[in-house]
């Protein structure tokens, strides 16, 4: 164990500002994600001397964002550090996202006395945060004194990592973080705790049973959902989907767990296999609103489900699982694969034809709508130049959100490896762009392509300050159709305020980037667009394409437009 008390290094007392960096350093933890300000900005200043590598951000979301999506890539707690009240719940939002998607995050906060908060005193940004936080996570703590800095950042740990992983908030006082300690009674609390997210290994019976009912399939599907991307379970996942010939159907962050482009892959045909498959195995996906909660018109009534998954609550959520298996996907699947051979399990060719047949026919949709050129360019004509210049940078990070620009470019722009697509995830929601381009490119070390819809880049477009402070290999590509959805829609009153969808068609996005001396670029052509992506992502560094495509394209909620309540009085 190390002493990072390099402040003075003869001092016989330490406190809780430099324990807490010396317990995160000993936990292995290498950056934090934040925003600085009382009482926590020498804590980021120890932090950084202790040699861990803190980001500041321009919006503690983004910076929340970020340590989410450095949870989901590395199995690691992500750890975000915020100052009391507004930047605590400026965070709380990413908090709360990552604990629905499942990734292991530790928003850190300073916040207020006990006896002032509790008799409603009113102190600087003085707010009851634990209780705030409770409900949106997987547990809150807080830590009164130094001397429970070491259990408290285990139990945070243990807890954001173990079981489904998810948020973790940790409250650390204003007074905590100034009390004194002996020094070395101090370094001798500090600990990693052991094994914090052991594997479950599942129950054999449980194997076989879902062996059985796979083995009596004879239109089988293996949904892949982005549980089993953070597992890293897709060496296991290649080997049992290829002895057993069984279709797969990425949810939208698996694509890439098995390549896009693999002959197995059914995500071109996903509504003839949701709508005839007779045996469903879910590997780490829920059955929640993306897979329509498993029932209804897109779903074969009378499949059969078996469900790998680490949480035993998730089964039977909205409709019963015949094999539940819990444990770790990985194990899981090992176990699969060694007890496979007397149940003689193997996809046959009927079912496989009928995917191929639909899948050809889609694909030549696609083509012709990738081929066809317009002036302003469209979603496809624009997203195929992406996918062509995609093909020499097959192993970067694709960040996307947005409605149309999301659910296009996942149609259109393949995967080729796991845990790169990073999207909108469970919530479907905006504003994880910038966030997440900065946390995948400081943790993932690889550089980033952000296809962001013009809506959803200004919930964090200020974050490009930060992508050029940090001289981050990101490129940020909006497309930009003027508007949420659209961008022709004309206003419903009578005093010119533009429509509510309605965004500045003429915005020019790339002169933001130039305020920070990043590379910008504004392309009105698939040429022009095909010279600045090739550009912007060959100099791996920061840069902004304005992509201008037609306002009269977009769908309204892209794909999910059936969400939307339909109003029964027309006004
Ligand atoms: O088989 P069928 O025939 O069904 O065909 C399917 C596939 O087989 C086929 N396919 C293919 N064909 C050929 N080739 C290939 N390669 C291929 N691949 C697939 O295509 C179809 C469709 O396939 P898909 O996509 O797999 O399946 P489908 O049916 O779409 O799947 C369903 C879903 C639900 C699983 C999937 O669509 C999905 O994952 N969707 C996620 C949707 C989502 O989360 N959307 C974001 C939220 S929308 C909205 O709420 C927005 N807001 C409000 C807001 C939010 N969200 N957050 C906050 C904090 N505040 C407000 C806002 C403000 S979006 C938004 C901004 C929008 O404006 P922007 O300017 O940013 O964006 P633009 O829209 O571009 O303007
Ligand atoms: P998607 O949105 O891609 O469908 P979800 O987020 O709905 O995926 O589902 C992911 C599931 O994976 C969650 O239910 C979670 O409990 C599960 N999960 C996460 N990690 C593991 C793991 N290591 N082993 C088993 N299941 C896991
Ligand atoms: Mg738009």
């Amino acid at each position: 164990m190390m002493n990072y008390l390099t402040d003075n290094p003869n001092a016989s007392l330490t406190d809780g500002m430099h324990l807490l960096v010396d317990a995160l350093k000993v936990n292995g933890v290498e950056a934090i994600f934040g925003v600085v300000g009382i009482p926590v900005t020498d804590l980021a200043r120890y932090a950084q001397k202790a040699g861990i590598r803190y980001i500041g951000f321009r919006h503690e979301q983004s910076a929340g964002h970020a340590a989410a999506i450095s949870g989901y890539l590395t199995k690691k707690p992500g750890i975000c550090l915020t100052v009391s009240a507004p930047g605590f719940l400026n965070g709380l939002t990413a908090l709360a996202e990552a604990t629905v998607n499942g990734f292991p995050m530790i928003q850190i906060s300073g916040s207020s006395d006990r006896n002032i908060i509790d008799l409603q005193q009113g102190d600087y940004e003085g707010l009851d945060q634990m209780n705030i936080a409770k409900p949106f996570v997987k547990a809150a703590y807080r830590i009164n004194r130094p001397q429970d800095i070491a259990v408290g950042v285990a139990r945070a740990i243990r807890t954001a990592l173990s079981g489904r992983p998810g948020g973790v908030y940790l409250d650390i006082t204003t007074a905590m973080l100034s009390m004194t300690m002996d020094v070395e009674e101090a370094q001798a609390s500090l600990f990693a705790p052991v094994d914090p997210a052991p594997i479950q290994i599942p129950c054999s019976t449980a194997v076989k049973r879902a062996l059985k009912l796979l083995s009596n399939a004879t239109k089988p599907l293996i949904i892949i959902g982005k549980g089993a991307a953070y597992a890293q379970a897709e060496g296991q996942l290649k080997e049992f989907i290829e002895k057993t010939g069984i279709p797969f159907l990425p949810m939208s962050m698996a694509k890439g767990v098995l390549p896009d482009d693999h002959p197995q892959c059914a995500a071109a045909a996903r509504s003839l296999v949701l709508g005839q498959a007779d045996v469903v195995m879910l590997v780490g996906a829920r059955l929640n609103w993306l897979l329509n909660h498993g029932k209804g018109k897109k779903w074969n009534p009378n499949a059969k489900f078996i469900q790998l998954d680490v949480s035993a609550e998730e089964m039977d959520s909205n409709r019963e699982i015949e094999a539940p298996v819990v444990g770790d996907i990985a194990s899981s699947i090992d176990l699969m694969l060694c007890k496979m051979e007397p149940f003689n399990i193997k996809c046959g060719d009927a079912w496989m034809h009928s995917i191929q047949a639909v899948k050809q026919a889609n694909a030549e949709k696609m083509k012709a709508k990738l081929e066809t050129v317009t002036q302003p360019m469209n979603y496809f004509n624009s997203l195929k130049v992406v996918s062509d210049v995609l093909q020499d940078y097959k192993d970067i990070y694709l960040v996307n959100e947005g409605a149309n620009a999301l659910d296009n470019t996942r149609n259109v722009v393949n995967m080729y490896h796991p845990r790169l697509r990073l999207d909108t995830g469970t919530w479907g929601v905006m504003g994880v762009g910038m966030g997440y381009s900065i946390g995948a490119a400081v943790t993932g070390g690889k550089q980033v392509l952000a296809i962001e819809g013009d809506s959803a880049f200004g919930f964090s477009g200020m974050e490009i300050e930060t992508i050029c402070r940090y001289r981050l290999p990101v490129t940020v590509l909006i497309l930009n159709n003027g508007g949420i959805y659209r961008g022709d829609e004309k206003g419903h009153g009578t005093n010119g305020d533009p429509a509510p969808t309605m965004l500045m068609p003429e915005a020019r996005y790339d002169r933001m980037i130039e305020a920070f001396g990043g590379k910008a670029y504004n392309v009105n052509t698939t040429e022009e667009l095909e010279a600045a992506l090739t550009i912007a992502l060959a100099s791996k560094s920061p840069s902004l394409i304005n992509c201008v495509i037609d306002p009269s394209v977009g769908v309204e909620s892209g794909h999910i437009g059936n969400l939307n309540p339909h109003s029964t009085i027309k006004s």
